[in-house]
This record gives structure tokens, sequence and C-alpha cells, in this order.
């Protein structure tokens, strides 16, 4: 129990609804608290500044993934289930993380790159004849469902279990609270289907799943741990890429001027995808858990403390991203953002979600002359995720 901090004490409530359908505002206020802070209601300690974030995320020794990325130790109080690779430190998380960065490379990408790109030009003439979309539920949500199930080499039936298991895992990450139960509504069966998919027999000879189980008979990971990074793909492979995309048409909707400067210079897209990734982070925030006892600028942080580390906070930090931090803009390096995280954890599989992300841009910026906003957009109510439950946009068609 910590009683006494010298940390700025907060009352704001990151996993409100009001915090949850926009965060920015938030997080301008976390960043002013200081470079760590209280968070009376959850009991934790805060960071949302850029260097602290970054910095938390590098030190692997001080702030460890083992007690989870949700509110409670999971060494003293175990999970819905067994701890993943995002939950593991050295040297357990170097054999896992060898094993899957040895089938997650650059080679792999080359050939998954066609077929993708396939897909994105018939997910972009599909929508040649449509003046109105909603960008969640036509283009954000089918193109990733479709893509990347196939890569793994998921067996078809039974897919529509993906984005609730992928809301589980992430609402996971925050509060106990109503959004979060929700999600586990009908959880032991969404669970269950998981599970059964990440099973050998189950998969298919040339997926990202079959090379993993390779890796199990090289004796590079344990069965048990190939079953546990195939369900990681699965985890956090689908909803985080269906908000990436979904926030991307999102800026470049509310920046008319960018999109034409993206239709202008179409090798920008990669430029757009991290300027995105940074302005509207899908994943915002999740928790570290204090190893032994430390300081950030002179207040004490005990060992077995809760750090809630806020991304997307970071990612607008004025003191690294200039007073315009908040703006979209394609001439910006967005180059040092944490979207992905940073250190021995960040995303392994950024390059497939900056794949997907960029093909389905480019896709719409040679067919649309213009992307506008058709109404409001609806948040996601998520705990840590960001993202639009609709957004409803107005294609214009290029002569
Ligand atoms: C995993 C996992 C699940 C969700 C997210 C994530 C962002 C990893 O099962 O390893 O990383």
């Amino acid at each position: 129990m910590i009683t006494n901090t010298t940390a700025p004490v907060t009352d704001i409530d990151p996993f409100s609804l009001e915090s949850i359908t926009n965060p920015h505002p938030m997080n301008a206020r976390l960043r002013e608290l200081g470079p760590v802070f209280w968070v009376e209601k959850y009991q934790c300690f805060g960071v949302a500044r850029h260097d602290w974030v970054y910095e938390i995320l590098t030190d692997f020794e001080t702030y460890i993934s083992g007690g989870g990325a949700g509110p409670n130790d999971i060494r003293q109080d175990p999970e819905w289930r067994p701890p993943s690779i995002l939950e593991s430190d050295p040297p357990t998380h170097t054999a896992m993380r060898r094993a899957l960065t040895g089938v997650i490379n650059p080679a792999k990408m080359r050939q998954l790159r066609g077929g993708f790109e396939q897909h994105a030009h018939e997910l972009g003439d599909s929508l040649l004849e449509e003046a109105q979309v909603d960008g969640i539920k036509d283009i954000a949500e089918p193109y990733p469902l479709k893509v990347f199930p196939d890569a793994v080499g998921l067996r078809p039936s039974g897919r529509e279990n993906l984005l609730p298991y992928g809301s589980m895992v992430f609402n996971a990450f925050g509060a106990d609270n109503q959004i979060r139960q929700e999600a586990f509504r009908e959880g032991e069966k969404v669970s269950a289907w998981i599970m059964e998919s990440c099973a050998r027999e189950n998969l298919s000879e040339t997926g990202l799943g079959a090379e993993i189980w390779a890796a199990a008979e090289q004796g590079l990971v344990s069965p048990e741990q190939a079953t546990l990074l195939v369900r990681a793909l699965l985890s956090a492979g689908v909803d985080t890429t269906v908000f990436g995309i979904g926030n991307t048409l999102y800026c470049l909707a509310s920046n008319p001027d960018q999109w034409e400067a993206l239709r202008a210079e179409p090798q920008l897209a990669k430029f757009a995808v991290d300027e995105a990734l940074r302005v509207e982070s899908p994943f915002q925030k999740f928790h570290r858990t204090v190893a032994v006892d430390t300081q950030i600028e002179g207040v004490e942080i005990p060992a077995g403390a809760k750090v809630l580390v806020f991304l997307g906070a970071a990612n607008h930090d004025p003191d690294k991203w200039g007073a315009d931090a908040g703006s979209f803009d394609l001439q910006r390096s967005a180059s040092g953002h944490v979207a992905f995280g940073m250190g021995l954890h960040q995303c392994v599989g950024q390059p497939i979600a900056r794949l997907e992300i960029e093909l389905v841009l480019t896709a719409l910026a040679t067919r649309f002359e213009r992307i506008e906003l058709a109404g409001d957009p609806v948040p996601w109510i998520h705990n840590v995720l960001r993202g639009w439950e609709r957004l409803p946009l107005s294609l214009t068609r290029a002569a």
C-alpha cells in the first residue's frame, strides 16, 4: 500500500467515458501534472510525458512486464488467461521474441505484400460507386479481418470471434469497470475458440502460425509457448489494425490539405501512417510493474507499484513535438513516437500493421480525389484502445 507519495495526486479517471471518448484534454492535464503523478482512483502511478514514457519502456529491469499490462500484479493475482510474451521478461521473453522475429521478418513481408495489395485494390474498387461509406464497417474492419487471419493460416469458421477476443484482451489492460465486464460477456466461448485455433492441427501449413510451430519443432520454444505465440498474433493483430486504419482515415478526412498532399505525392503514404499513429494512437495506455525501489525526478517509486504508461499522451507532448503537437502534418518527422511501444517489447507485428494501413491508404488515394467527414464520428468505448465505432465518410471519385 502506498499512502504518502510526494507525487502530485489526481482525481482524473483515465477509464471514464469522458476520458475515453476524447483522451486529448485529459492527456494534456496529465502531462501538466509533472513527470509522474498518482492516480487516486486506481492507486497507481502515471507517466504521460514523452521523456519518462520512453525511459520506462526502455528500462525493462526496473519496470517489468511480468506483472502484467493490467491494473493488478499478476504475479500475485493471476489474470484470466496464462501470461503471454507481452507479460514476460528476459530470459523467457528473449526466446519467445526470437521465435516471433524469425517469423515476422522482411522476407515474410515481401511474400505477404502481393496478396495484401490485391485485397486493398479490390476493397478500393468496391467503394467506387459509393458516395458515402462507413470508414469502419466498410474499410477498417473488413480489410484486416480478411488479410491477417489468412496470413496466420487460421481456419475460416469462427473468425467472428477475433474482434470480441481482442476486445477482451485489451480491455483487461484497463480498470475492472463496466466496459471491461461487457467485453467478457461471451468470454468463455470466445476464449475456447481462440485456444483451439492456435493448435497446430487447426492452422494451415503455410501461414505464420505454422512457422511458429516450426520454431517449436526446432526447439526454439516449447509447444506451450508456440500456442501462446499464435495466441499473441490473434490477440494483438486484429483490433489494433482496425483502429489503426480507422484512425488514419479520420486524420486524413479531418485534414483535407493533407489528403491533397498525399494525392500529389503517393509515396507520402508511409509518413501518413506514422503521423496518424502518433496523432491518434490506437493503443493509448497500459501498465508496467515496478520491480525494485526507484525514483522519478525525486519521487520515490516503491517496488510492487503499478505505473500507468500513457502512450497517446507522450505522442502529443509539446516538449517533444512542439507547440503544434496535436496537428496532423505529413511534413513532420513522427519518428520517435511510441504508438508501437519502445524497447524490448516494441510491437513485433508492426511491419504487418504498417503494410496494411499503407496499402489501404494508397488504394484510396489513387481512386478518390476527396475524402471528407460526412457526419460526426462515434467513438468506440474501450478502456485502452482509441478509435471509432462509426466513421461516416463521403468519397469523391477522381476523374
Ligand atoms: C499478446 C498480446 C496481446 C495483446 C496485445 C499485445 C500489444 C500482445 O498476447 O502477446 O501487444
